[in-house]
């Protein structure tokens, strides 16, 4: 008999990395990834097997189909949000029809097999698009429903695959006779920007966060691309990685939505250069917004309710903005940076 495992799409990624670690630690699950780089010798050691091919190569996924058990996939492969407003179509094949070639690959699986396979979807606050910075200030903590208007093909991209995913859901779940067999269990979250000590972004439009952290660590000088009175959501990784795990094996009945916001703090700009030049006193970092970053993140609220999250499946962060920095950032991004200078 096949043992079920778990299938991470762009493994090679930030999540990826946290994901494959705690989840192969655990030791409960065997891990198959699918990503177009190869992994780090370091991550590919930890899984069971390793694909290098694009989400967009069916001949692939039928050989993952043919050859695996899969009854979980978390699906992480995206181009982020700057990057998709330079390649807008290239965005639309990776983001949208990748999306849904795994949607259609998750629910052979979950006929083959009999049993739903649950799919974990990183959704994103760029699903929001709020119209100018006072709406943005009179909005507050946004809530699911409000605000869906995204204005960047990537946020795009996320609200429509939120859609795609409940449309599975749902759809084949009314054709089968068996309610719960045979189906695509969709969940999803819509992450705030993620910080992590271990990799730095590509392509996102809240990267400068982790940028700046990064660059101050290494000693190199940044220019900041967003004004200091920028503010949106951000979330320590280790946090978005047990977020993802917490709720792929939540009972289904306690599920009330298909996308849920998360958060955990909302610094602007300014207060993350506070606490960076407190840790790192040299640290050579300007202001020099752009116009198109600053306008992405101008239209991403300033907040979000995540009320729904924490009643349906106990999400509950574990880092506030000061123990994200001490405890988390800081001691690891020294460690880092101090063992590559050895
Ligand atoms: C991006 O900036 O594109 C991502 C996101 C907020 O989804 N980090």
């Amino acid at each position: 008999m096949r043992k079920p495992v778990v299938l991470i799409t762009g493994a090679g990624g930030e999540i990826g990395h946290g994901l494959i670690t705690t989840i192969t630690e655990s030791g409960r699950q065997s891990v198959v990834t699918l990503d177009v780089n190869p992994l780090e010798p370091s991550l590919a050691r930890m899984v069971q097997r390793e694909f290098t091919g694009s989400i967009l190569d069916t001949p692939l996924l039928e050989r993952i189909l043919s050859e695996f058990e899969v009854d979980t996939v978390f699906h992480l492969a995206a181009l982020l949000s700057t990057r998709s407003e330079f390649t807008p179509t290239t965005a639309h094949q990776v983001n949208v029809e990748g999306t849904l070639h795994l949607l259609e690959f998750s629910q052979r699986e979950a006929e083959s097999h009999g049993r739903p396979v649950v799919f974990v979807y990183p959704s994103s606050i760029a699903a929001y698009g709020l119209p100018d910075l006072a709406a943005k200030a009179a909005a507050g903590r946004v809530l699911e429903e409000e605000y869906a208007t995204p204005t960047t093909m990537y946020g795009c991209n996320k609200l429509y695959c939120e859609q795609l995913g409940r449309y599975y859901a749902r759809h084949y779940k009314q054709l089968s006779a068996e309610p719960q067999a045979g189906r695509v269990d969709f969940r999803c979250v819509r992450f705030p920007g993620l910080i992590s000590a271990i990799t730095v972004p590509s392509g996102g439009t809240s990267d400068y966060a982790p940028e700046m952290i990064h660059a101050a660590a290494k000693g190199e000088p940044y220019a900041c691309f967003v004004r200091p009175d920028t503010r949106i959501p951000f979330m320590a990784m280790p946090d978005g990685v047990a977020a993802l795990l917490a709720l792929a094996s939540a009972p289904r009945e306690a599920l009330t939505r298909t996308a849920y916001n998360l958060g955990a703090f909302n610094p602007s700009a300014q207060e993350i250069y506070d606490v960076v030049r407190a840790a790192f006193p040299g640290a050579a970092i300007t202001w020099k917004a752009d116009v198109k970053r600053q306008g992405i993140v101008d239209s991403w609220p300033a907040d979000v309710d995540d009320s729904a999250a924490r009643r349906d499946w106990g999400f509950a962060p574990a880092y506030d903005f000061r123990r994200a920095f001490d405890e988390y950032l800081m001691p690891m991004i020294r460690d880092r940076y101090a063992k590559e200078r050895r």
